[in-house]
Parts: structure tokens; sequence; C-alpha cells
């Protein structure tokens, strides 16, 4: 099974990992430079021994590829995962006139009191982005992320490059080319202008025997929290690129520079390890569409996930 890979990772790293120190100052165990391979023929690899939500990785991955850089469109999807991110920029404009929010992060993991004040400035905050536009697009954008490097890259001459769209025509032209590359590694805005350096750093596409094949370079992943999400969301890019290209889908391999379990999801991996991996669901994708920047939240779904339950671990802020 697919989901073994993943599986083989967490033993390798509880194994095997360096003890290291991390700028959350957590602390980790870590291995450096490791490779999963998942063969998307046998099921969709969202992992099974955990529930991993499916909604919340199709909703950020469609927000990547529309271009989109506000988080508006995540919260009318119901997706928070990137709001501390424009949080931030509220509480520390001038505009902001609640409580002292200074490292919310950290102090709502601690301070139940703070959590409280917190949740509630987080209420009014996506409240208004939702209902506000000239707030939200002022706090809402998070600038130089993923969806800006992959559709709007900024060139030395003031104009832009669409990257996405430029690789999708070219697998189509000439699929056997050796630079089917998109990278959201942009030097110049690591890091003044960025809210987090891009995690996922390249993708390169290939083809071969009518099926389209993704290679991930993802510079660090948080083998418990994030890596689940980044191998369900580079494998269904592949789902939608492939259709769009009129190919099957092939394998997603995925390639990561520091690979990491931080020292307080010890439990939750060992717990984790003891569970027997199901049998992975299908992707189901509206095929009437073709290109993927038509895609929608109701095109898709997947089929036949059973998983385990969730497992709870803190977030390292
Ligand atoms: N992280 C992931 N996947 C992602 C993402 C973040 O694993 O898609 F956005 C984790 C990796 C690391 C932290 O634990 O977030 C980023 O911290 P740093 O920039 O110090 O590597």
């Amino acid at each position: 099974v697919n989901e073994q890979a993943y599986l083989n990772l967490c033993e390798h790293v509880l194994n095997e990992g360096n003890s290291k120190g991390d700028r959350t100052g957590t602390g980790t165990f870590s291995v450096f430079g490791h490779q999963m391979r998942f063969d998307l023929q046998i099921g969709f690899p969202l992992i099974t021994t955990k529930r991993v939500p499916f909604k919340l990785i199709a909703s950020e991955l469609l927000w990547f590829i529309k271009g989109d850089t506000n988080i508006r469109y995540l919260l009318e999807n119901n997706n928070n995962i990137w709001n501390e991110w424009a949080f931030q920029n509220w509480v520390e404009s001038e505009d902001y006139e609640g409580p002292d929010m200074t490292d919310f992060g950290r102090r709502s993991q601690k301070d139940e009191e703070f959590k409280k004040r917190y949740v509630e400035q987080m209420d009014i905050f996506k409240g208004k982005i939702l209902s506000d536009d000239e707030f939200a697009q002022r706090f809402g954008d998070l600038g130089s992320v993923y969806g800006k490097q992959w559709r709007e890259w900024k060139t030395s001459r003031g104009g832009t490059i669409d990257q996405l769209q430029n690789v999708i025509e070219n697998i189509k032209k000439n699929p056997d080319s050796r630079r089917h590359i998109v990278t959201a590694w942009n030097p110049e805005d690591v890091p003044s202008n960025m809210a987090l350096p891009p995690c996922h750093t390249l993708f390169q596409f290939y083809v071969a025997d009518g099926k389209l094949s993704c290679q991930l370079y993802q510079r660090s992943g948080d083998i418990f929290l994030g890596v689940p999400f980044n191998i369900a969301s580079y494998a269904l890019l592949t789902h939608l690129i492939a259709h769009e290209c009129g190919l099957e889908a092939g394998e997603f391999i995925h390639t990561l520079g520091d690979a990491h379990i931080y020292s307080n999801h010890l439990n939750q991996i060992r717990e984790q390890l003891t569970r027997a991996p199901k049998k992975l669901p299908t992707l189901l994708m509206n095929k009437e569409k073709e290109s993927i920047f038509d895609i929608e939240m109701e095109d898709l779904k997947v089929e036949g996930y059973d998983p385990h339950p969730s497992i709870k671990a803190p977030v390292a802020v």
C-alpha cells in the first residue's frame, strides 16, 4: 500500500532522527533528504491511519491555482488554515483597537484566559474579512504566497509569468521535455515580503506511458501535521493537470529536505503507528471541466474514505 511509504518515514525518523532545535523552540527529531513514492493508480493518497480533512486541502489548492492570495476565498469555504498570517497584519496595524495580541500563537496555547480574548478577536476579524471589501483588501492579503508565485511571478522587467499555465501548455505541446518546472521559491521575496517562506519549494512533471507524474521538493516538512496535507494536495494537483492534458495520473514523488517530528507530536505518531492502514479512497472529479482554472469545490470528491479517527496535536508556532 501507498500509505506504508508515509508510515515508514514516521518509523525511520522516530528511530534514527537527529535531535535538533528549531525556529519555534519546540525541538524536533529530524532527518535530511527522504523520498516517498505514491502510485496514484492504486488509490488517492489520503492517509487512513488518522482522518485528514480533504475539503481543506482541496480548497487551499484551488485557492493557489486561482492565484488568489486573499484569505477571503478560504473563509468562504470554511477553511481557517491561513487565518493567523492575515490576523497578524491586522493586530499589528494602527487600525487595531482590541486587547493586546502580541505573540498570540504561543500565548493562546498556554493561557486559557488569553485564548478566549484571542478567539473573540479572531471571530471579529473573520467577520470583517467576509463582509467588508476594503478591510479584506487591506488585511486579508498575504502577499507573495504560493498563488502569487505560481500565477504571477514578478519579472525584473516589470511583467509577470504564469508558471502554472505555462507548464500545462508545455506538457500538452512537448510532453517529453525535462523542463516542466514550477518554483515557489523566489529569493527576492524571502523573507521580507513573505508570511512564511514556501515549504513546498519546487515541483516538476514527467510524462511517460500516457501518465503524468509529479515530483515535489519540500524544503521542510512537519511529518505529523503538515506532510499528510502536502501529499494529498500534490496528488490532487497531479490528477487535475493530468485530466486537463488528456493523461492518466502516474506517480507522486515526495522529496523532503528537513523531515521532522516535533517533540510534542511523539505520542501522537506512536499511536498512529499502532493502527493498520485501510484501503485508500478514490478521487472523483467533474470530468466535464477541461481547464483546471474552472474547477470549483463542488467538482471534487473522495469516495470510500473510511479512516481511523483524527489525532489532535499542537501546531508549532
Ligand atoms: N509545514 C509543512 N508543510 C507545509 C507548511 C508548513 O510541513 O505545507 F506550510 C511545516 C514545516 C515546518 C514549519 O515545521 O511548517 C515551517 O517552519 P520553517 O519555515 O522554520 O521550516
